[in-house]
């Protein structure tokens, strides 16, 4: 008898607590996706436990990036020296670490349903960036110019995507904080300024040195995905972006889920150092 009873107590006290999940679950997930629908970013702060996972499953790729950074000189560093990108067939824990993180936030859900398909993690990067690096700057410093308020403001040239960022460092405004400008994933773009800004943006990604073709461009040709770089100072969108810019630091959230049509930046380290996961959806 005793044993029935203390039966029906545990299935009780399951039942409960799968009830308060799914509630909770529901509540935070409806709030992520009411979050990338209106602003198009959503913060999250993650348990500790959620944390210490994370932290745990990412460190053995962290100590790999590590060896690839100290192999080259500081100021030698290229943006892909600051990246760590792991196949899911050779990171199989972390990447069920950082889905198991998502699903917490409710935020694989809500990604689910805003971009209306079944996505799925596509790629997981260990990220380090350090006051060294010079991928957001070099090309102003080379020329002599200063480099622009607005500098590396930008959408990212795919479709379709939305990525989370994971904080895996104290982030704050020094060491290259994630920023968004909330509200800019709604502009409409027609498909062929679509298309061209992301042509032209690959373009010159892949080859710097015809940078200032750029400006023999004709008008309706002359847009960029980066387009942050090209803004002078005091121009008056630029302003309006600046004004409107949402800085993310680790007061705001542990991880940032975000639409990457809408204009942002980030990784802009002016002292110390900053790591991250930065997870791509599709
Ligand atoms: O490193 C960052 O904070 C931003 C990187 C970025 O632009 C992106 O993940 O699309
Ligand atoms: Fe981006």
């Amino acid at each position: 008898m005793r044993v029935t009873q203390m039966g029906c107590y545990v299935v009780a006290v399951r039942a409960w607590k799968s009830l308060q999940k799914s509630y909770w679950s529901r509540v935070s997930s409806g709030a992520c996706l009411d979050g990338l629908e209106r602003e198009g970013i959503f913060a999250y702060r993650l348990s500790e436990t959620g944390k210490q996972v994370l932290s745990g499953a990412a460190q053995p790729f962290f100590a790999q990036l590590e060896a690839v950074r100290a192999a080259v000189p500081r100021g030698a560093r290229q943006y892909f020296h600051t990246q760590l990108l792991p196949a899911r067939r050779d990171a199989r824990v972390l990447y069920e670490a950082v889905e198991r993180a998502l699903e917490e936030a409710g935020m694989l859900s809500s990604v689910r349903d805003y971009l209306g398909c079944r996505a799925e993690l596509r790629s997981v990067a260990l990220q380090i960036n350090d006051e060294y690096d010079r991928f957001w700057r070099a090309h102003f410093e080379d020329r002599g110019l200063p480099v622009p308020p607005t500098a590396f403001f930008h959408i990212d040239n795919t479709y379709g995507v939305v990525k989370a960022i994971f904080y895996l460092s104290q982030v704050g405004e020094e060491n290259g904080p994630f920023s968004y400008v909330p509200g800019t994933h709604r502009a409409e773009v027609g498909w062929f300024e679509a298309l061209i800004l992301r042509a032209v943006d690959i373009w010159i990604d892949v080859y710097p040195q015809e940078r200032d073709l750029f400006a023999a461009l004709p008008r309706p040709l002359m847009r960029k995905a980066k387009f942050g770089d090209d803004l002078p100072s005091g121009d008056p969108q630029g302003q309006w972006l600046l004004d409107h810019e949402r800085v993310m630091t680790s007061r705001d959230g542990d991880v940032f889920i975000f639409d990457v049509k809408g204009v942002h930046r980030g990784g802009m380290v002016r002292s110390g150092e900053r790591r991250i996961i930065q997870v791509m959806m599709s």
